[in-house]
């Protein structure tokens, strides 16, 4: 018998590569979808997705939640919707927590109100981890969060424990470091870096990328790897948390050397602090601004993940290393924008992106 999954935030990147899985393996797929005024479902072509059954609702509102859960009846919910932007979360805090935070809270009721026996995935972070004194950071590190996005997935990291022991519900929270795709939104400091060289290649780009804090350091992975720990998961006997993480951190400065080198710039940096640039060695040209707009009230400096519980008990480990997932960014990107005219869409995004 073939199983049913509900994903919530289909239309993000994880929800997106998980989708493209579960289908691969015969799962019928629903998506839970919001209402946005100017709807885009080009990520259902661009992934194969047209299988998937799309229904409308929202984490901010119990009714469609409900709605959504008797449409589908499903085995499994993979609960990837979140307002899942740091930055964004100083400057929209009540909405984060209501989201990110309360929103678990209304799949879970809804959930036990109509079938307990539904499998839970809650997508968490690496971010409760914040500035960790302890590196690597493992299932048994304090949590430090420095950002409302951080406590309000931390509220739904102790849900799933209270749920899982009140109600005997199985519910997993999946504790995962940075992970990335080419589908990875501009609005993250891996896209937004290769999308700026895609249209920087193409000659559609005229200014400097504005960058805000150059040295932190993130354990980046492929996106396709960490879904499939969250599908696996959910199909162990018993309910459990775990930190999956590649085990290899980089800066974001590295990120940007590799990104360039990988599209034929040797990136060097001059001057120091707000000042500093980033140059083509080669001609001497500005590539990359430092706009301190793109700094956190609070930073998280170095996140670093011990994935030893999941990759023993789960048997998983990533199949993509750092190199090749910067490779396979890039030439997306590159790809990308021979193909679309996107001179109109330069990487100056307004605060907090
Ligand atoms: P993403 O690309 O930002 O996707 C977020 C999804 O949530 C989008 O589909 C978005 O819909 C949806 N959404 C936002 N607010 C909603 C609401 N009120 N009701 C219903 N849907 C809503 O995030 P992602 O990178 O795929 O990450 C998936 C999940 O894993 C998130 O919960 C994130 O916090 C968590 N996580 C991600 C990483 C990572 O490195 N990627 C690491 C750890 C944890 P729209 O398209 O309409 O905006
Ligand atoms: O790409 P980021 O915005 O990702 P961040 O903050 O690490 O959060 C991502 O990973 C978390 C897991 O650890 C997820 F829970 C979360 O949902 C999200 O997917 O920023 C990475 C680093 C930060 O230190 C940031 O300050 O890059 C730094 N950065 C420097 N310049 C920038 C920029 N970040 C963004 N977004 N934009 C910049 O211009």
């Amino acid at each position: 018998m073939s199983k049913t999954a509900l994903i919530t935030g289909i239309s993000g990147q994880d929800g997106r590569c998980l989708a493209r899985y579960l289908l691969d393996i015969g799962y019928k797929v629903y998506g839970l979808i919001r209402r946005v005024s100017h709807p885009d479902l080009s990520f259902i072509e661009e992934m194969g997705l047209q299988d998937v059954i799309l229904i409308e609702g929202d984490l901010s509102d119990s009714l469609s939640l409900r709605e959504a859960i008797q449409k589908s009846n499903p085995d499994e919910v993979y609960n990837f919707a979140a307002m899942s932007h740091v930055a964004t979360s100083f400057s929209q805090p009540e909405y984060t927590i209501d989201v990110t935070g309360v929103g678990v809270l209304r799949l879970l009721e809804v959930i036990r109100e109509f079938n307990p026996k539904i499998k839970f995935y809650a997508a968490n972070t690496s971010e409760f981890f914040g500035d960790a004194i302890e590196i690597p950071q493992n299932e048994k590190t304090e949590f430090r969060p420095r950002s409302p996005y951080a406590a309000a997935k931390i509220l739904g990291h102790h849900l799933c424990k209270v749920y899982r022991e009140s109600y005997n519900m199985f519910c997993v929270s999946g504790i995962l470091f940075n992970h990335e795709h080419k589908s990875r939104s501009k609005t993250f400091v891996t896209r937004k870096i290769t999308d700026y060289i895609g249209r920087l290649v193409n000659d559609k780009v005229s200014q400097p990328l504005d960058l805000g804090y150059l040295d932190a350091k993130r354990d980046w992975g492929w996106a396709p790897d960490f879904v499939y720990a969250a599908y696996l998961m959910l199909q162990q006997e018993l309910p459990d948390d775990y930190v999956v993480a590649t085990g290899e951190c980089h800066t974001v400065r590295e990120f940007a050397e590799l990104a360039f080198k990988r599209a034929g710039i040797n990136l060097q940096w001059r001057g120091h602090g707000v000042l500093e640039e980033g140059y083509d060695a080669d001609t001497g040209r500005t590539l990359i601004k430092i706009n301190p707009e793109f700094y956190r009230p609070a930073e998280v400096p170095i996140l670093l993940g011990d994935s030893t519980k999941a990759r023993e008990k789960l048997g998983w480990k990533p199949s993509v290393t750092f190199i090749e997932l910067v490779h396979m960014m890039v030439d997306a990107d590159i790809e990308r924008n021979k193909e679309r005219d996107c001179s109109t869409n330069e990487t100056n995004y307004s605060k907090a992106t």
